[in-house]
């Protein structure tokens, strides 16, 4: 098993989003391919565990403690650290000594099942202070930092090479601008808290396109350490249309030797993470110059065969231009990139011009189309339960689209108002949310301002 000092540079996946935690059965999995690919941790933190977060104080039954005995098991017995987090901050009293009392508690049980690794996280909770944790500690940070290194030095007396995770309620520059925590928060952490305890960092923002070596370097002085790196690269828990399949992009090489460890924290729904985590752990082990676009298609070739299906199999090509469909959060892969300028440049002419082009599009329309229906036949059910309604939703916009093109494309439709019977208003982008989304729209500087429509699917019709 691995221990404090033998691999310091910590290396692997957080079960750190919300929605409904990983299976027993699909973290076996992870760990099987975190062996394979060279990763060295695993930390569980699954914000809807209930007693994660929301009855933290509640101690574990017996049932919940015989599956955690087994996840630890199973990661010790492939060399893994496993990471055992708790994340009290939505309503802990900070000078409570029964809070603190309970916090050991629940360490306890957890050390009981072999455990030695821990954290304890402040991330997404309220910034303020009750009176008393104010009149005692005087700020958040410092509130934090000494609990957490009252509960640091208790399990360094019980497991002397723990490795101890800390995540701050600022944990990236955004947060930081805009003072959350309190003024002073990130240099009281790094003056107060024990230097031993590693700081999780997600970069300029919660979900980073880039993390530079000198955005890094900033950190390390205010931390008094190097971060240890929280990646939400490709965590889709903040959008139910979307997930990312992309590769691990927008860092260098020599980020590695400037933090404490990269972590990354992927898609809720676990079968959609392998290229995710394919890449990226080949960009942790690798050497030389990073080439994402290469990682990822080395990555599609092995996820490739999880693609069969029941009826006419689908072609790597193929997985290609649909995984470039759901890349990365602020950039889409160069196949989906071209199709959607060709679509938009069409659009935006008059039908009349529209020449041969719009037959060749309607066919790659009609072959991305076709692969979101063979989805449904995927033989790995699980794969396809991940994927079904968002890949409804982009056969969905593909099929109006063609139905579109394919109406104005003839002569006589050119001046004719077109509308489809099988995407009629109050079923299709129907309801509150779709409603809401088309009142405020996001600008190109990251602004919001007022859209001007109003979705017919939530507005009845009058008279
Ligand atoms: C967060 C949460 C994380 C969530 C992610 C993406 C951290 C430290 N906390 O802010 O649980 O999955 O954003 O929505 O990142």
């Amino acid at each position: 098993m691995m221990t404090g000092e033998s691999n310091s540079f910590l290396s692997g996946v957080i079960e750190g989003f919300y929605g409904p935690p990983w299976t027993q059965a699909e973290r076996l999995e992870l760990f099987d391919w975190m062996t394979q690919w060279g990763l060295n941790t695993y930390l569980y933190a699954p914000k809807d565990d209930l007693k994660q977060r929301a009855i933290w104080r509640k101690l574990y039954t017996q049932a919940e403690l015989d599956a955690l005995r087994e996840v630890i098991a199973e990661c010790h017995q492939r060399g893994l650290r496993f990471v055992y987090a708790v994340s009290p901050g939505l309503d802990i009293r900070y000078s409570s000594e029964t809070d603190l009392e309970r916090l050991k508690h629940r360490f306890a049980q957890v050390m009981a099942l072999g455990c030695q690794d821990f954290g304890l996280f402040f991330d997404d909770i309220p910034d303020r202070l009750e009176v008393e944790d104010i009149q005692r500690w005087g700020s958040l940070a410092s509130a934090q930092s000494q609990i957490t290194n009252t509960v640091f030095q208790w399990v360094r007396e019980r497991s002397p090479t723990s490795r101890f995770l800390f995540c701050p309620t600022p944990y990236c520059s955004r947060m930081v601008a805009a003072k959350l925590g309190g003024e002073g928060y990130l240099p009281t952490i790094g003056a107060e808290l024990l230097p031993e305890i590693d700081i999780f960092w997600t970069g300029p923002d919660i979900i980073s396109r880039d993390i530079t070596v000198t955005h890094i370097k900033d950190l390390q002085g205010l931390l008094g350490r190097k971060p240890l790196i929280w990646d939400n690269l490709h965590a889709n828990d903040y959008d139910g249309r979307r997930f990312y399949c992309g590769p691990y992009d927008g860092r260098p090489p020599e980020l590695r030797a400037e933090v404490s460890g990269l972590m990354i924290n992927p898609n809720t729904e676990f079968p959609l993470n392998y290229v995710p985590l394919r890449t990226f752990a080949a960009f942790v082990n690798g050497a030389g110059e990073w080439d994402s676009r290469a990682a990822y298609l080395a990555a599609m070739r092995e996820w490739f065969p999880r693609f069969a299906t029941v009826g006419r199999p689908v072609t790597f090509e193929e997985l290609v231009t649909f995984g470039d469909c759901y890349y990365l959060p602020y950039q889409e892969g160069p196949e989906a990139q071209n199709l959607y300028r060709r679509v938009q440049a069409l659009l935006a002419k008059d039908p009349a011009h529209w020449g041969a082009e719009a037959a060749v599009l309607r066919a790659d329309i009609a072959c991305l189309r076709d692969f979101c229906a063979r989805m449904a036949e995927l033989r790995n059910r699980p794969l396809f339960n991940a994927l079904s309604r968002r890949v409804w939703e982009l056969r969905e916009e593909l099929d109006l689209l063609d139905r579109y093109i394919a109406y104005k494309a003839d002569s006589a439709n050119h001046e004719l108002p077109f509308s489809s019977d099988f995407h009629r208003p109050g079923t299709y982008r129907g309801g509150m949310v779709a409603g809401l989304q088309q009142l405020l729209a996001p600008r190109s500087g990251g602004e919001l301002g007022p859209a001007g429509g109003i979705s017919a699917g939530v507005v009845a019709d009058e008279g």
